[in-house]
């Protein structure tokens, strides 16, 4: 496609991202001077074998946290192992940078490293093509504009005060088109300000832009979401239903899950039944880590119990990576992986488990971090996917719209083309 057009140079800089925490931008320059750039985003809650993010350590900095030796080795062993290389042969770059690293979970030189210079690469040549990146990664059978899942009230770990679980999402799956789907989410966004307002509660906002309820019980936070939706003059279910992250790892103490909002702590057992009770009453299609990363045998359990009539999202259990999603898919854990490029580090490898995912009939969400940049790489590989799905925060925020806006930017690209995935998204679904 590029002929001869090889890459040039390959350089890096250290950023902040939208927690004021140093993060990578790197820029590839072709021979005819096309260039492509990429930022990286950064986890806190993240899964225990994700791809190592490099961090500096040096306390004088940033408290530790620089990210100055994961620039140089972007600006030193991977410029070195990357010019003259093609650019649009992405699978010989991710393999050589895989080479070059040579460590499990890439912790040498860095997943952040890694990452940055592989979807720079993409950048550079995508835009060598003169196609968009969702084009040219996933051809022309790309035009499938996922639904929204978009993180409205945040807790756990993603919001001091609030609520344990870390995510409450609006999915918009009733809307006819992804831009008639944001309209629905931001009115429904609108309208919960109101009912916390309402309910004496601030409106400030967490690390994902969505509300921080306060002295609130997480089932209190779903009550307030479904009446949001009707609030904003929407048919909760037939519209817009509702998805959890309940990250729960991050709840885990003394081999329980605490539920400290309900004055709670709940075995794996007690989740699975206060998630079947939920899934009754309130018009929940998916819920994300609902138990913790090592609890392989608990997810099975769940699935064979709630997989039929929700979507059971695997992160921090498959970390994208396709040797957990195998032994996911064994074991029947889930029934959906979510698909976090910087968790696996490469273009190739989460194009790659995404793959594998969808022809094995498992959901494949793509997904944000809670540290991220204002890089949309993300919307372009849901689309050249057609996987139907993404997660990208609240409709507020910088770094949270700019996903969503390159999304209304693709489908109009696509124009007549353009599918939204809607409730097709779900169809495997039974009502409970
Ligand atoms: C998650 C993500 C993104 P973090 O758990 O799914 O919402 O959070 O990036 O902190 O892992
Ligand atoms: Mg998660």
């Amino acid at each position: 496609m590029t002929g001869s057009v090889e890459i040039a140079s390959v350089m890096a800089d250290e950023i902040i991202d939208s927690r004021g925490n140093p993060t990578l931008r790197t820029t590839v320059v072709l021979a005819d001077g096309t260039t492509g750039s990429a930022s990286v985003p950064s986890g806190t809650s993240t899964g225990q074998f994700e791809a190592v993010e490099l961090r500096d350590g040096d306390t004088g900095r940033y408290d530790g946290r620089g990210v100055l030796r994961a620039v140089s080795n972007v600006n030193g062993p991977i410029a070195q192992a990357l010019i003259g290389l093609q650019p649009d042969d992405q699978w010989r770059i991710d393999a050589t940078l895989i080479a070059v690293d040579g460590s499990e979970y890439k912790k040498r030189l860095g997943s952040n490293a890694i990452l940055s210079a592989s979807l720079a690469c993409a950048q550079a040549a995508a835009r060598a093509c003169e196609l968009p990146l969702f084009r040219y990664l996933g051809g022309d059978a790309a035009h499938v504009l996922p639904v929204p899942m978009l993180n409205v009230l945040n807790g756990g770990r993603h919001a001091h005060g609030g609520p344990d679980i870390q995510e409450f999402m609006v999915v918009p799956v009733g809307a006819s088109t992804f831009g008639e789907a944001l309209r629905y989410a931001v009115e429904t966004y609108h309208a919960l300000r109101e009912v916390l307002c309402e309910a004496g509660m601030r409106a400030n906002t967490g690390d994902e832009g969505g509300f921080v309820p306060t002295n609130a019980t997480n089932e209190r936070a779903v009550e307030m979401l479904v009446r949001a939706i009707e609030r904003a003059g929407y048919r909760p279910a037939d519209d817009i239903a509702i998805a959890l992250d309940v990250s729960a790892s991050s709840l885990l103490k003394n081999e329980t899950y605490a539920f400290a909002a309900e004055g709670a702590s709940l075995s794996a057992d007690d989740m699975i039944e206060c998630l079947a009770g939920w899934r009754r009453r309130y018009p929940i299609i998916s819920v994300e880590d609902p138990l913790a990363d090592s609890d392989w045998s608990g997810f099975a359990r769940l699935t064979a119990r709630l997989g039929d009539t929700m979507q059971v999202v695997g992160d921090d259990l498959f970390v994208s990576n396709r040797m957990f999603l195998v032994r996911g898919i064994a074991q029947r854990c889930c029934n959906a992986v979510l698909i976090k490029p910087n968790q696996v580090g490469t273009v190739t490898e989460t194009l790659d488990t995404a793959r594998m995912a969808i022809s094995v009939g498992y959901g494949a969400p793509v997904s944000h971090r809670s540290g991220d940049t204002l890089d949309t790489s993300i919307a372009d590989l849901a689309v050249a996917l057609n996987c139907g799905q993404i997660k990208a925060g609240a409709p507020a925020r910088g770094e949270r719209v700019a996903k969503y806006n390159r999304l209304l930017e693709i489908e109009k690209w696509l124009g007549a083309h353009a599918e939204y995935a809607g409730r097709g998204a779900f169809a495997h679904l039974k009502s409970p």
